[in-house]
């Protein structure tokens, strides 16, 4: 009897000491406001669901660069929960990544959302480091020749230690790291990336993702990330796991996925959605993993009414830690336009206000009560 009351007061103490530790990071020296951001994501999924934007304040449609602006909050009424930022042609000591954003403003823009107590994702379309051109080159070989023993394995090392200068140079007031959701070689079972399906064997991609995290932690002693695991749309757990690099390198699990054509595919893409979903849930249920929608949209959101009639339909019955829309490119020649959230004035620009107060929905305001980055 002794014994049971003295285990029961130890799983007491150990529930009021702690906020409950329920999940390790997978990097076991993360800091600590980095592990309670993985903490607080479990405990937070399960009421709802944040909702993100690429590029959120860098520019929007008909405008760039414009201080506090961002289309998020001129629709919604305020800034979006989660923050997607990427870092393509950082690998090149460009000042610029390939969208245009300059680093340093980007910096600015991760402090200041890191303040308002929202989360940082981050992206990378490195460039192909076998053959020099972009992340779309898909030359054959690229991946070997980047892992241990291959040709360019040294040059995608200094490309690591760029990445990893940017990260550890995120701090917040008091000196801290400021916690990055990270999610590189997303897409990969899509064969438009280098590191894409028919570009390498399962176990290179396995590799190059260990080889990724472990160089960033042992040899930059980057402790301020979460990993993200990131396919595209997919039709099997099989075909999702299929180049997964194992449960020591991942916290995050997702996949992306766009509606594509005219309204009329609505209900397809409920239906794509909500089972994708469900099969996500299950995988992460598993491995004690966070859910995520890791990039979505419907360009230029020809329906009025998709944000609460389409989008939230196949997010309702989920528990997913955030959905983030793709960025709003804006003009791109005289008659293309890209834009995955509306602004002022577009047609759903009322349904997403509506949308963005729906008890499940997270925006700005609901992050900063959950206080995501202190137990
Ligand atoms: C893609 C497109 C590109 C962009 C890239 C990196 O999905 O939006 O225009 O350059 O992402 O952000």
């Amino acid at each position: 009897m002794k014994k049971i009351i003295s285990f029961f007061t130890l799983l007491l103490y150990l529930f009021f000491l702690g906020g409950v530790i329920t999940a390790q990071t997978a990097d076991k020296e993360a800091t600590k406001e980095t592990k309670y951001l993985l903490n607080n994501l479990h405990k937070q999924t399960a009421q709802g669901i944040m909702f993100g934007h690429q590029d959120d304040l860098a520019y929007g449609v008909g405008w760039k660069y414009e201080h506090g602006r961002s289309d998020v909050k001129e629709t919604a009424g305020q800034y979006p929960a989660v923050y997607g930022w990427e870092l393509g042609r950082l690998e090149i000591d460009a000042t610029e990544n390939l969208d245009g954003v300059p680093f340093n403003k980007m910096k600015q823009f991760i402090k200041g959302a890191y303040e308002r107590g929202s989360v940082i994702t981050i992206s990378w379309h490195l460039n192909n480091p076998l053959t020099g051109k972009s992340a779309w080159d898909p030359a054959q070989g690229t991946v070997e020749s980047i892992l241990p023993g291959g040709s360019k394995n040294e040059l995608f090392k200094s490309w690591l230690d760029k990445i990893a200068a940017f990260f550890l140079d995120l701090k917040g007031k008091r000196g801290e790291f400021i916690p990055v959701i990270f999610r590189p070689f997303h897409e990969l079972n899509g064969s438009w990336f280098w590191w894409g399906k028919n570009h390498c064997t399962p176990e290179q991609l396995k590799q190059l993702y260990r080889f990724t995290e472990t160089y960033l932690r042992n040899e930059k002693n980057v402790h301020n990330l979460l990993y993200a695991f990131n396919t595209d749309r997919f039709v099997s757990t099989e075909e999702y796991l299929e180049r997964y690099p194992g449960d020591e390198y991942v916290d995050i699990i997702g996949f992306d996925i766009y509606q594509k054509g005219d309204i009329l595919a609505n209900d397809k893409f409920i239906a794509e959605v909500d089972k994708s979903l469900a099969m996500l849930e299950k995988m992460a249920a598993e491995r004690n993993k966070i859910p995520a929608l890791t990039e979505f949209g419907y360009n230029t959101v020809p329906d009025a009414y998709w944000w609460t009639n389409v989008f939230y339909k196949a997010l309702e019955k989920h528990a997913v830690a955030y959905a983030l829309a793709w960025r709003n490119t804006g003009k791109k020649s005289i008659d293309e336009i890209e834009f995955y959230v509306p602004y002022k004035s577009q047609v759903s620009a009322a349904d997403f206000k509506k949308f963005s107060l729906l008890d499940k929905i997270i925006f700005e305001k609901k992050v900063k009560k959950n206080k995501l980055y202190s137990k």
